[in-house]
């Protein structure tokens, strides 16, 4: 047990547990007393939604802020509550020692499917909200640095590798994302997952790290592009983060 965790409950045994527990139900986050006398009590660690960099505006034009409050607000909480309110049965499959891209390289053809989508619709949210970057006015956006280089050596010119990633984004069938990854050899390669798998995971077709993470469910363009995909894809590229991409590809 840490000690930030002992002072805590100390700090909660003071305060009175009771009151405590109420508190965390009245706030949806846990459902039952027995469910916060587990967590506290537990080695297990709540899943936090993480701080969204920016405003709901950010992306504006291109993704409308209540596209994005209702994507983060709703979406992702949901999967974060839905991981915290899991059931003992599902929390054990979880390895609650490693960090979030650990826990998704643990999952397999036996994880739940509960763990799995939520685990999964957490770790690709929190990737995809870093992944973005405001740029209203749609000034040129291309990677530099050794990813770009290591896409020219993969795809040839950096239009190429757009293309590609759009043309596979477009045509994922139903929900899904596509992906940016790096393989083991070091290598660059586009890939598509469905519903909220990702390529760390043991169920995914290719493996390798994520680099760039596109959301193409509805519920992440559907307010301002209804069917057109295609629209949203191609203005979504004037909102990537190369550096942050840079970052998740020297890091690897
Ligand atoms: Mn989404």
């Amino acid at each position: 047990m840490s000690d930030n965790r002992r002072d805590f409950l100390k700090k909660g045994a003071l305060l009175g547990l009771s009151g405590l527990a109420s508190g965390l139900i009245g706030n949806n986050k846990l459902n039952s007393i027995e469910q916060v006398t587990e967590t506290l009590f537990s080695e297990e660690e709540l899943f936090v939604l993480p701080k969204l960099p920016y405003a709901y505006n950010a992306m504006e034009p291109f993704i409308d802020a209540k596209t994005m409050e209702i994507h983060y607000l709703k979406h992702h909480q949901g999967y974060v509550d839905k991981l915290n309110g899991a059931p003992k049965s599902d929390k054990k499959q979880i390895d609650f020692k490693v960090d979030d891209a650990a826990k998704c390289r643990n999952i397999d053809d036996k994880t739940s499917t509960l763990v799995r989508n939520n685990l999964g619709g957490h770790y690709n949210h929190s990737l995809f909200w870093t992944l973005l970057k405001s740029n209203p006015e749609k000034k040129p956006n291309a990677p530099t640095g050794k990813l770009a280089e290591a896409m020219t050596k993969n795809f040839k010119f950096f239009e190429e590798f757009q293309k590609e990633f759009s043309d596979k984004a477009t045509k994922i069938f139903g929900s899904g994302w596509c992906w940016l990854i790096v393989d083991s050899n070091g290598d660059l390669k586009i890939t598509t997952t469905s519903n909220q798998d990702n390529p760390l995971m043991k169920v995914a077709s290719e493996h390798g790290t994520p680099v760039l993470a596109l959301d193409v469910w509805e519920h992440a363009y559907y307010l301002k592009y209804q069917n057109r995909r295609a629209e949203y894809i191609q203005n979504w590229w004037a909102l990537v983060n190369w550096d942050k991409a840079e970052q998740l590809f020297t890091q690897k």
